[in-house]
């Protein structure tokens, strides 16, 4: 507790004199999270801190000299090399899970972690080529093993809180969370944030969940009580959640001044509780420690952090060339040769949704890491009914049969809590499953938004390659529905292109699900794999099954069709568009040639070089809307590198800057058409 303060104390000093660039502090916090480092096990337990569990973390194995290395950014910060805030924990030793700054979205990769927990229980199989794979050296379980989660009180108000709550008491995940509520959310005091101004109080209706609370500025009612909600995780009986009430000496962190909303009586009465004096104050009145022996311990405390310091400060600072390193996995290369194989092809032709369930069906038999999830992907969740029901399997049927086949552990619905499928699957791949969780409609991705911006995509990078969540994620897009209206019918994808970390694909034929699922599921990045809904069950764009190991490297586009005159460069729907008014445009006698990128990032520039070269005239198509979409950067990047080959400027073709409507005349109008594609040739040659 001791130490924990004065690194608290040493870092506020050097961020006075800028040798740091950010402080947090955990005072007010020490003895709850010291009762809890006291009753976690070390490598055992998994945990998700948040940024005031200094003390939790040096009573597990983190050093002041790990702490202080983060506070300097340097290069060796084991956190997160330099590319974090201090007190953002994650060392894998110690399975700490790097935590980002977001406020509440841990709850969620916790309750996926336990889940792996109770996977691993009865699939060792999976664990085992969990530790095969690469980072495999940090996947590990123990029969025992509890997770840990912890938030203040004002990130209680996060959805992820109740969404994790919600599965963690369906599901009796064996997750322990620490709510330690210091009364503020930086100025906003508690009844502002939780209805009655009481967490635990609140929580009391959720079925098998432990609930205690505890002065958390006090060390021996923090550790009784939390020893009793551990145990209870720890046999297996379901959630528990103590709610501890501490203090916050420091202000929310040095960037803030609480005298600006606190009164002074109300600082006054905090500095009374706090836990360090407190303690002491027992220690030498239960004759324990004398005043002298109690100086002596801080004495060597603050060496130890001199010490620390000294060497932080002298530590060497990470090199701007290695920024791109972590980005993406440095194991598995998803664009290499690798992957490119030939097809076996067997059995009958078959649409792209049946090449969905396919081809998960068959990596699903070689990999046990493989959980499938989402809203309506299982048959049937009731498992008796199944005797009786043929089962659903996905709104689309993508999924149908998996459930059957595989296992309700392997393949079950969730809630419809969009951030909670993301969140989860995050939890879960970072302990080594390979989560293909499903997302029904690309127009309700919106919630997982942040779990996939802030973290899915961005976890390996910012603890430098310690950490990795290769989940897939299973989209279904686009509109041309005739009758899909404004929220069964959106594209978007370049938001995600613009995420780095994650890699996005849009096949447009049967043989590309294969390919492309395939190395997405195999691949070590976090993927984003856009199914596109009218083309799900279109005759034109079936195939064979190319067989159980087929898969298509990422990165290379298919060329449709090879023309001399124009180049349309697109993807998903507007693939077969393009090929009906290339048909016209043949009879005009007018040559086109087609490019299905299928893989949106990374894209294949050589293939667009190669083509914008051949023709020197280039249509960018696409069904998003017109402004700041895909085509935009495609578009940019020949005008700024192929700017010479062009004979007419580049032209996009895509849709209006609107909504999707549900009349077909509308909807026609607002999506790009054969005919718009064809207009823009001759407006091309025109040129
Ligand atoms: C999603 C998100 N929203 C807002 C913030 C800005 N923010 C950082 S900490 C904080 C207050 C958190 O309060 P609480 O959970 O009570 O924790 P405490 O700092 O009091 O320990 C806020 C609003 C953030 N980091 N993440
Ligand atoms: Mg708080």
């Amino acid at each position: 507790m001791y130490l924990s303060r004065r690194l608290d104390d040493r870092e506020i000093q050097l961020k006075r004199q800028s040798k740091i660039y950010f402080q947090i502090s955990s005072a007010g916090h020490e003895a709850v999270t010291a009762a809890a480092g006291l009753l976690l096990r070390p490598g055992v337990d998994w945990l998700y801190p948040y940024y005031r569990d200094r003390a939790l973390c040096l009573m597990l194995g983190v050093t002041p000299l790990d702490t202080l290395l983060q506070a300097v950014g340097a290069k060796d910060d084991p956190s997160s090399g330099g590319r974090q805030m201090p007190s953002h924990w994650g060392h894998p030793r110690w399975n700490l899970v790097s935590k980002s700054s977001c406020t509440g979205t841990q709850f969620l990769h916790a309750a996926g972690a336990a889940e792996a927990t109770l996977y691993y229980e009865h699939r060792q199989k999976a664990l085992a080529q969990a530790q095969q794979a690469p980072l495999g050296e940090h996947v590990n379980y123990q029969p025992e093993e509890i997770v840990y989660v912890s938030s203040g009180d004002g990130a209680t108000s996060e959805g992820e809180f109740w969404e994790s709550l919600n599965v963690a008491c369906a599901k009796k995940l064996p997750l322990f969370y620490l709510i330690e509520d210091n009364g503020y959310a930086i100025s906003v005091p508690v009844e502002v944030q939780t209805a009655g101004g009481s967490i635990s109080r609140l929580v009391k209706g959720f079925p098998g969940l432990h609930i205690a609370e505890c002065d958390g500025t006090d060390l021996l009612e923090s550790y009784v009580v939390c020893k009793e909600a551990i145990a209870y995780a720890r046999e297996r009986r379901g959630p528990a959640l103590v709610h501890a009430r501490v203090t916050r000496p420091y202000s929310h962190s040095l960037s803030d001044d609480e005298k600006l909303y606190k009164t002074p009586e109300e600082r006054e009465t905090e500095a009374r509780r706090d836990p360090l004096s407190k303690f002491s104050l027992f220690l030498i009145r239960e004759g324990l420690l004398d005043q002298k022996e109690i100086e002596s311990l801080e004495a060597q405390a603050d060496r130890e952090v001199r010490e620390a310091a000294d060497q932080a400060l002298a530590a060497e600072h990470p090199e701007p060339s290695s920024i791109p390193l972590h980005v993406y996995s440095q194991d598995i290369d998803p664009t290499s040769a690798s992957f490119a194989t030939e097809p076996k092809f067997q059995a009958a032709p078959k649409t792209m949704v049946e090449m969905v369930a396919v081809t998960l069906q068959d990596e699903m038999a070689r990999d046990e890491r493989i959980v499938v999830f989402g809203e309506d992907v299982a048959d049937a969740s009731r498992e008796d009914t199944l005797r009786e029901v043929k089962g659903k399997g996905g709104v689309f049927k993508a999924t149908a049969g998996l459930q059957r086949k595989y296992g309700s552990d392997r393949v079950f619905n969730t809630p419809i809590a969009e951030a909670s499928i993301v969140g989860r699957a995050i939890g879960m791949a970072t302990r080594g499953l390979k989560p293909v969780a499903e997302i029904q409609f690309f127009d309700y991705i919106w919630p997982a938004m942040m779990q996939i911006r802030d973290e899915l995509c961005v976890l390996r990078w910012r603890s430098n390659g310690a950490f990795k969540c290769p989940a897939v994620i299973r989209v279904a897009i686009g509109g041309y529905l005739t009758g899909g209206a404004v929220y069964h019918s959106q594209s978007g994808e370049s938001i995600f292109t613009h995420c780095p970390g994650l890699r996005v694909v849009m096949p447009s034929t049967a043989l590309d699900v294969a390919g492309l699922l395939r190395t997405a599921i195999r691949c070590d990045d976090p993927v984003m794999f856009l199914e596109h809904k009218h083309l799900y069950r279109q005759p034109y764009n079936r195939s064979e099954y190319p067989g159980p190991d087929f898969t298509i490297p990422f990165g290379k586009a298919r060329l449709v069709k090879e023309g001399e005159q124009v180049s349309i460069i697109t993807y998903g729907a507007v693939v077969r568009r393009a090929e009906v008014a290339a048909a016209a445009l043949q009879r005009e006698g007018i040559s086109v040639e087609i490019l299905d990128l299928r893989s949106l990032s990374p894209f294949d520039w050589e293939a667009i070089a190669a083509t914008v070269r051949k023709t020197h005239r280039v249509i960018v198509a696409y069904e998003d809307m017109m402004s700041w979409g895909y085509g935009a950067e495609i578009a940019a990047r020949i005008a700024e590198e192929l700017f010479a080959e062009l004979d007419a400027p580049v032209k996009r073709v895509a849709a209006m800057d609107t909504f999707c409507a549900y009349h077909p005349k509308l909807e026609d109008a607002i999506l790009p058409q054969t005919d718009d594609l064809t207009a823009a040739v001759h407006c091309l040659l025109a040129y």
